[in-house]
């Protein structure tokens, strides 16, 4: 997701307000133990490889050849690019038209759908050019897209997750997601890896595994030592950006502005 200004402090006064509120819960004898039960794997890391240190992360994927795109946000700054996964290098790359923000993206077909956070204007663009070829509307706030079959799962921040048909961007259901009974809210960047919908947890280091079907996140992820082998220490500069090459079944993360993208392999993930 994005941050401006206010927003950003209001949130983050938010988390911090409720971080002593947490940790009360934790010390009393019963009733949080809702991640506790599940299970939480840390990643094997394969590779380091390069990434633009300047890349606010805001969506990442590989398209039916293998070749990674990504799009990245901050007012002025977003892009969407095409990026050789091995060297970190741009290949190419367009400018989001101002006064867009850019966020999640996915690939269509031939085209590229990107998101806007709370413009609710989508860009469609030419895979090939990266030329803007379209636009179109959403309700609410827009974070992040990947594929389902022939659909787009769409994040926006909240606990659900919007099944779309992409022609004409229409809402067919929505997943609500939780975990051993609890709404896991702040869903940020996707990805559909072996069947399960990835999500980076906005503002933490874990990565929900949902299962499209129920909404139930049947793990967690830990990516906490790869944020800090990132070296990141700013409070937005968080884990967002999960990608998985269909073609060599290979699984990438990095995060905003992660001078590093990890080729991981995480146990029992084909
Ligand atoms: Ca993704």
């Amino acid at each position: 997701m994005a941050m401006r200004g206010s927003v950003k402090q209001a949130l983050l006064g938010l988390a911090f307000a409720l971080a002593p509120l947490a940790a009360c819960h934790a010390a009393q004898p019963a009733p949080s133990k809702t991640s506790a039960e599940l299970p939480v794997v840390k990643p094997e890391v394969v590779r380091k490889l390069p990434h633009d240190p300047h890349a606010w992360t805001e969506g990442l994927f590989f398209d039916s050849t293998g070749q990674m795109y990504e799009s990245t946000g901050e007012l002025g700054r977003s892009t969407l690019r095409r990026v050789n996964v091995e060297t970190g290098e741009v290949l190419a790359r367009a400018d989001v038209p101002m006064p867009l923000y850019g966020e999640g993206s996915s690939p269509v077909g031939d085209k590229i759908y990107s998101l806007s956070w709370r413009d609710g204007i989508g860009m469609i663009w030419n895979k090939a050019t990266l030329k803007p070829e379209g636009q179109f509307n959403y309700m609410g706030e827009g974070w992040a897209l990947t594929r389902l079959g022939p659909n787009l799962i769409m994040s926006d921040g909240s606990s659900n997750l919007r099944v779309i048909d992409p022609n004409g961007f229409r809402l067919l259901r929505m997943i609500h997601v939780t975990a051993q009974g609890r709404p896991v809210d702040q869903l940020n960047e996707v990805e559909l890896v072996d069947g399960e919908i990835w999500a980076n947890i906005w503002l933490t280091d874990r990565i929900a595994r949902i299962d499209p079907a129920s909404g139930h996140v049947k793990g967690w992820i830990d990516v906490s030592d790869l944020h800090k082998e990132a070296g990141t220490t700013g409070p937005d500069q968080i884990p967002n950006g999960i990608a998985y090459d269909g073609v060599h079944h290979k699984l990438y993360v990095t995060g905003k502005e992660w001078p590093v993208m990890f080729e991981i392999r995480v146990p029992g993930v084909k």
